[in-house]
């Protein structure tokens, strides 16, 4: 029997290329987001593209009650989840702390955190139970250093990356595995979120260099998943080879 991955997140960019890989390497998919639409396109993707079992489940990370009514829906067949992907995330805005927007800083705590870990309540029990089970967290640079105008978006990738550290604690004495993925740049939606929809100031982001891929991520992360039993990674940060720091990148 196939093992089965949820990934949040997965309707564009890091969880969609995950979604596709690890189908792609027989485990069976659960595949969530907001957008009811893409996940359609994307199972189709998947049922032609692959032999492997896919699930959509459409709630906003953000709602406790879609969260809990999502994953209490699954079947039987499906509630193992021997995978968990915590990729649903977002920055939105870049102010420095005096002209910081309330509204984006509430998405952001949200979305990345509070999202993450109703989630994270939901799956872990099972694993715990089944005492088996691997968490992968998606924080990132910005959970490791702080930089101008990021504020609260580092604040959320810093909650991200100590959980992730905080949970491979408590669930240590279940053979949980928990990875924290730290990335770059990764040329994906998450631009044009952060800037509202305005494109030019997005692509002006990746403009000069060759910036990270989702599927550089999502190939990490099926590296993560499919080590031996006895090995767990904890943490990773990946760059893109033109980005030094979290500020620092070299355009030609
Ligand atoms: P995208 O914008 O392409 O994807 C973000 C995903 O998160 C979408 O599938 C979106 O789905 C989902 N999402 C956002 N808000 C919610 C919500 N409230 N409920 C459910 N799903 C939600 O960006 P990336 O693929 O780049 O981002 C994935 C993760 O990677 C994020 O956590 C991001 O912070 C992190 N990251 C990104 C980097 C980058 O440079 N791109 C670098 C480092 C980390 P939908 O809108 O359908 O709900
Ligand atoms: C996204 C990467 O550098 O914009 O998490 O914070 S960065």
């Amino acid at each position: 029997m196939n093992k089965i991955a949820l990934i949040t997140g997965a309707t564009s960019g890091i969880g969609e290329a995950t979604a596709l890989i690890l189908a792609e390497n027989s485990f069976d998919i659960i595949i969530t987001g907001r957008r009811n639409d893409l996940l359609d396109s994307l199972e189709k993707k998947i049922t032609s593209q692959t032999t492997s079992r896919v699930k959509k489940l459409c709630f906003d990370v953000r709602k406790l009650t879609e969260v809990k009514t999502a994953l209490s829906s699954l079947e039987t067949d499906w509630k193992n989840i021997d995978i968990l992907v915590n990729n649903a995330g977002l920055a939105v805005g870049l102010n420095h702390i005096d002209e910081g927007v309330v509204d984006d800083w509430e998405r952001m705590i949200d979305t990345n955190i509070k999202g993450l870990l109703y989630v994270t309540r939901e799956v872990s029990p099972g694993m715990a139970a089944r005492k088996s089970g691997h968490i992968i967290n998606i924080s990132s640079i910005a959970g490791k250093e702080a930089y101008e105008y990021g504020n609260v978006y580092c604040a959320t990738k810093h909650a991200v990356d100590s959980l992730s550290k905080t949970m491979r604690i408590d669930l240590l004495k279940y053979h949980i595995k928990v990875t924290n993925i730290a990335p770059g740049m990764v040329d994906t939606e998450f631009s044009t979120v952060r800037f509202k929809g305005d494109k030019e100031r997005a692509d002006n982001v990746y403009k000069g260099l060759t910036p990270l891929y989702a599927q550089d991520i999502a190939e990490t992360i099926l590296f993560a998943v499919s080590r031996p039993a006895h090995v767990c990674i904890n943490d990773l940060v990946i760059m893109p080879t033109a980005q030094a720091a979290a500020t620092l990148v070299f355009r030609e």
